[in-house]
C-alpha cells in the first residue's frame, strides 16, 4: 500500500514538474498574454508598442472593430508581413488575443519632448565634417540600399556596381530614406521611431533622435531646413532641424472636432514649399507650408489646450483638407497639384485639387492600389500614372487630366512596386504575392503591354527596382536572407551583376531622389 502512495505521489509530482516546465501539457493554451508572447511579441513589439508591425493598443486599433481583428489574426492582412494564424490557432485562442490587445496598458506609453530630447545624440559636429568627399565615386550615382534581413544600409558606387561601405541601421528602417537638396546627406527614419542623419562624404552617422515609439516614415524639406516625421504612437508629426536633428516642434494630431489620429506618412511637395500628411483615423489631408509667408502666419492650432508644450511658437500654419473617407496612401502628379489617396475600406481613388483643397474626382480601382509607389509619364503628349494593386495582379493605367482608367494590364499575381526612368522605354513592376512572387513583369510604357517577365531567383520574392541616374541600369532586389541586388542593363535586359545582400528591400538612387525624377518614388 505505502509503496503505491509513494508512486502515485511520486507520479503527481513530477507530473506537476512537467506541467510548470510546459511539457505534459495537452490543454492549448487560451491566455491572451501568452499567446501574444509566444506569437505576436516578435513583431509588435514587448509590450505592444511596435515593432516591425505596428503598435497593438485601444488608441491604434480604435479604427478596427473586434471582429475585424479576429479576422486579420485569422487570414493575415493582405500588403503586410502579418501571416494568417487560422492554422497555428483555434477561435478561442483568436478570440483571446484579440481580448488582450484591446485591453489599455497598465502603463500608458509617453513620448513627450522631454523623451525625444533625451535621445538627442550628436556623433559628429558639422565643423568637424570634411569639405570633400573622402572617396572617388560619382556622388550623384551613388545608391543608398537598405538591407533589411540584418538591419544594414549599403552605400554603392552607381558606376562600378562595388560597395563603398556598410554600416549598422536602426531596427527596420521603413519608407525611402529622404536626401539633402545637394545629395550630401541621407536621413532614415526606423519603425521604431529613430530618425538618422548620415554622411555620404565621410560615411558616417552625424546625429540621431528618437522622434516616437512607432513612426512611419519622414519628409525632408525642399530648402533643406526641416525635417517631419510621422508617428503612429505618439499620434504625433515631429519637426525636426535637418542640421543636427533637434526639435523644432511637435505636433500632436487632432482633426477639427478634437478627435486624436495616427499620421498614416508624411510627404514632401517641393514645388509648394510643403508638408503634405495623411491621416489614419480622421477625415482630413494636412498641407504644412514651411515657407516664410507660411512661418508669419498665425498658426491654425491643431493642438488642443491641454497639449500645450514647452516649445517656442510654433513656426507654421496647418491647412485642413477635409475629404469623405480616411485616405492614408498618396501618389502625386508631377507639379504636385494633385494628390490621388486611397484607403484601405473603399475601393476608388480620390483626387483631390491642393490649390482648391477639395476633392474633384473619384476612379474606381478594385484592386486596392498601393498610390505610393504611383509613378508618371507620357504616352503621345497624354501624362498617365500607374499604380500597382494589392489585391488584384492588375496594373491601373489613369489618364491624369481625364481622371479616367485606360487601361488594366492583368499581371501574375498582386504587386507593391513599379518604377521606371524618363530615359527607359519600359516599366519594371513586381509580383509582390501569391505563387508568382518571384517574378517581375517588364511592361512597354507606350504600348501598354508586358514584353517580358522576369524570375531571377526561382522560389524567392524579386521586388523594388530603382534606375542609375542615367537610366542606363535597373537594379533589382531578391528580398531574402540569402537574396541579392541585381543589375540589369535596362536597355538589354541582360543580367549585368549580382550582389549578393541580406534581404535588400528598398534602394534609391542620389541623382533620382534629389531631382524628383519622373519615375521613381518622391
Ligand atoms: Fe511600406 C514606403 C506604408 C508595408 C516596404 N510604405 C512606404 C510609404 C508608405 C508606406 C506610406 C511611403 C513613405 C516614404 O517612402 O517615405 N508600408 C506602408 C503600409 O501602410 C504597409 C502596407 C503596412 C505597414 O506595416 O506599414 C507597408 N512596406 C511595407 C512592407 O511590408 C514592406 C514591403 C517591407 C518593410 O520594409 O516593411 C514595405 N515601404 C516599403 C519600402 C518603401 C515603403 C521599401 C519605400 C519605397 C520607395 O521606393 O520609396
Amino acid at each position: 500500500m505505502n509503496k503505491i502512495v509513494v508512486f502515485a505521489t511520486y507520479f503527481l509530482v513530477t507530473l506537476s514538474q512537467l506541467n510548470n516546465l510546459g511539457y505534459a501539457q495537452t490543454k492549448p493554451v487560451t491566455d491572451g498574454r501568452v499567446l501574444y508572447q509566444q506569437h505576436c511579441q516578435t513583431c509588435h513589439g514587448k509590450s505592444r508598442l511596435g515593432g516591425h508591425g505596428p503598435a497593438l493598443l485601444p488608441g491604434n486599433l480604435s479604427r478596427l472593430k473586434p471582429a475585424a481583428a479576429e479576422n486579420v489574426i485569422n487570414d493575415g492582412r493582405p500588403a503586410t508581413q502579418m501571416p494568417g494564424f487560422s492554422s497555428v490557432l483555434n477561435q478561442q485562442q483568436v478570440t483571446a488575443l484579440v481580448d488582450f490587445i484591446y485591453q489599455s496598458p497598465t502603463k500608458v506609453p509617453q513620448w513627450t519632448l522631454t523623451e525625444i530630447n533625451n535621445s538627442h545624440r550628436i556623433l559628429v559636429s558639422t565643423h568637424q565634417l570634411p569639405k570633400q568627399p573622402t572617396y572617388q565615386a560619382d556622388m550623384m550615382n551613388l545608391f543608398v540600399v537598405v538591407e533589411s534581413g540584418d538591419h544594414h544600409v549599403t552605400i554603392l558606387d552607381g558606376d562600378t556596381f562595388k560597395p563603398i561601405h556598410r554600416f549598422k541601421s536602426h531596427y527596420a528602417l521603413h519608407g525611402g530614406p529622404k536626401f539633402s537638396p545637394n545629395g550630401r546627406f541621407v536621413y532614415f527614419a526606423s519603425r521604431d521611431g529613430w530618425v538618422s542623419k548620415f554622411d555620404l562624404y565621410s560615411l558616417q552617422i552625424t546625429a540621431e533622435i528618437r522622434v516616437g515609439l512607432n513612426t512611419r516614415n519622414l519628409a525632408a524639406s525642399a530648402d533643406g531646413h526641416y525635417l517631419m516625421a510621422a508617428n503612429y504612437l505618439p499620434n504625433t508629426l515631429v519637426l525636426l532641424n535637418s542640421q543636427d536633428l533637434s526639435v523644432a516642434d511637435i505636433i500632436p494630431v487632432y482633426d477639427s472636432h478634437g478627435k486624436s489620429s495616427r499620421a498614416s506618412a508624411v510627404y514632401t511637395a517641393p514645388p509648394r514649399n510643403s508638408f503634405i500628411v495623411a491621416l489614419k483615423d480622421v477625415k482630413e489631408v494636412w498641407e504644412i507650408p514651411y515657407n516664410q509667408q507660411g512661418a508669419n502666419q498665425l498658426r491654425q492650432l491643431s493642438v488642443l489646450p491641454e497639449q500645450s508644450l514647452l516649445l517656442p511658437p510654433p513656426p507654421f500654419t496647418i491647412k485642413r483638407i477635409p475629404v469623405t473617407d480616411y485616405l492614408d496612401d498618396f501618389f502625386f502628379d508631377a507639379n504636385y497639384q494633385h494628390l490621388v489617396g486611397s484607403s484601405r475600406e473603399t475601393h476608388t481613388g480620390n483626387v483631390i485639387q491642393l490649390d482648391q483643397g477639395k476633392k474633384i474626382a473619384s476612379i474606381p480601382l478594385a484592386g486596392l492600389p498601393h498610390l505610393g509607389s504611383g509613378i508618371y509619364w507620357d504616352i503621345n503628349n497624354q501624362s498617365v500614372m500607374a499604380t500597382p494593386n494589392i489585391q488584384k495582379g492588375i496594373i491601373s493605367i489613369i489618364d491624369i487630366n481625364t481622371w479616367q482608367v485606360i487601361k488594366e494590364i492583368p499581371t501574375e499575381g498582386p504587386g507593391f512596386f513599379i518604377r521606371s526612368h524618363k530615359n527607359s522605354p519600359y516599366a519594371w513592376a513586381d509580383v509582390f504575392f501569391g505563387p508568382n512572387k518571384e517574378k517581375v513583369h517588364i511592361i512597354d510604357k507606350q504600348q501598354l503591354k508586358i514584353i517580358k517577365t522576369l524570375a531571377p531567383m526561382p522560389g524567392k520574392n524579386a521586388a523594388h527596382v530603382e534606375f542609375s541616374k542615367d537610366g542606363r541600369y535597373a537594379l533589382l532586389s531578391v528580398w531574402d536572407m540569402d537574396g541579392a541586388l541585381i543589375i540589369y542593363d535596362a536597355k538589354t535586359l541582360k543580367e549585368v551583376k549580382r550582389l549578393p545582400m541580406k534581404k535588400p528591400s528598398g534602394k534609391y538612387n542620389v541623382y533620382n531622389k534629389t531631382h524628383y525624377a519622373e519615375g521613381t518614388s518622391h
